[in-house]
């Protein structure tokens, strides 16, 4: 077995978690037992698995926005801890208080989601400076949609990283739709990473639905930052294969779009170019199979255990 077929291997692994976890994800919520507002990254997830392998966690910090089930479960994430918390029990990643859009699990390097669209942009800054104060040889990535790239914040946090050269890596989603509005209409440029420049740093596009693109680019990215050379933005071209969220009718998206982009998707990807270096279909079908075992397992586990008690409804409030 080759680095480069174990890496695929891995990458199977963990697409075929994220994706297994939310299709059930999708299925609790059509059910009501999850409820509120959840927004799936079915499609984008090779930028997780690639990512996150580039990555020395928990040493490493990964901030993402709302989007962040897969991050989190590429970052090592028990699924039944994240199954939990979008149930609201008490086993729940945070208590069952956070739910899909507000998990965090520093423990494992994942530092959280924040619902506010571009909002980690500063705060990732911010850790990568501390890594500069202590020394730790630690990478911040930060990721949001191609949406971010016209906030206000994320311009300051660039400048900001750039001059203090601070290691962040700056990972724009670009799925192309910003909520239910195209790129197209929004900017009038069409590759954002070269927004680079204009703060004196280095961006680079790259192919998100390949992980092994990705891997390749975070690795590099991260050696630069660890270096001294501060931060870098990596454009990942992807798709959502979903809705913006669970309920989304999709109507903005012309005929024929999401069959174009499923001819795209990671996961076959992924069991093509394992199937060329010679693995058995066999062995694929072991892989995905144990994904799958996972997350049945990690789906009961959750459902077992109890709500959060409204009696602590007041706990962990800022007095
Ligand atoms: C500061 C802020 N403004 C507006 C919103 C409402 N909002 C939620 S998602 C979204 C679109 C963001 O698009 P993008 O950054 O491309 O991310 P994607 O949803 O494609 O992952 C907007 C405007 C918000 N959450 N935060």
């Amino acid at each position: 077995v080759t680095d480069m077929t174990a890496r695929l291997s891995a990458y199977l692994t963990d697409l075929a978690r994220i994706r297994l976890f939310e299709e059930r994800v999708a299925e609790l919520h059509a059910a009501g037992q999850v409820v509120g507002s959840v927004h799936l990254c079915i499609g984008q997830e090779a930028i997780y698995a690639g990512a996150v392998r580039a990555l020395d966690l928990p040493r490493d910090k990964v901030f993402a926005t709302y989007r962040g089930h897969g991050w989190a479960i590429a970052c090592g994430v028990p699924l039944d801890r994240l199954f939990a918390e979008l149930l609201g029990r008490q086993t729940g990643i945070n208590g069952g208080r956070g739910g899909s859009a507000f998990l965090t699990a520093p423990a494992s390097g994942f530092m959280g989601e924040n619902s506010i669209v571009g909002g980690a942009a500063p705060i990732a800054a911010g850790a990568a400076m501390a890594a500069q104060f202590d020394g730790s040889g630690r990478v911040v990535v930060c990721s949001f949609g191609e949406g971010a790239m016209n906030q206000g914040a994320v311009h300051e946090a660039l400048n900001f990283a750039a001059i203090r050269r601070a290691p962040v890596i700056f990972v724009i989603e670009n799925n192309t739709y910003s909520e239910l509005t195209p790129t197209s209409s929004m900017v009038r440029i069409d590759t954002l990473y070269r927004r680079a420049s204009a703060y004196g740093i280095r961006g680079a596009r790259i192919d998100g639905n390949d992980p092994e693109a990705v891997y390749q680019a975070i690795l590099h990215a991260a050696q630069q930052a660890r270096a001294g050379n501060g931060p870098v933005v990596i454009e990942a071209m992807t798709q959502r294969l979903v809705g913006h969220y669970i309920g989304d009718a999709q109507l903005y998206r012309p005929a024929g779009e999401i069959d174009a982009a499923r001819a795209r998707d990671p996961i076959a990807g992924v069991r093509r170019a394992l199937l060329e270096s010679g693995t058995s279909e066999a062995l694929l079908s072991q892989l995905t199979d144990r994904a799958s075992r996972e997350v049945d397992e990690a789906a009961a586990l959750a459902a077992r255990a109890p709500l959060a008690d409204a009696a602590t409804v007041e706990e962990h409030l800022y007095a």
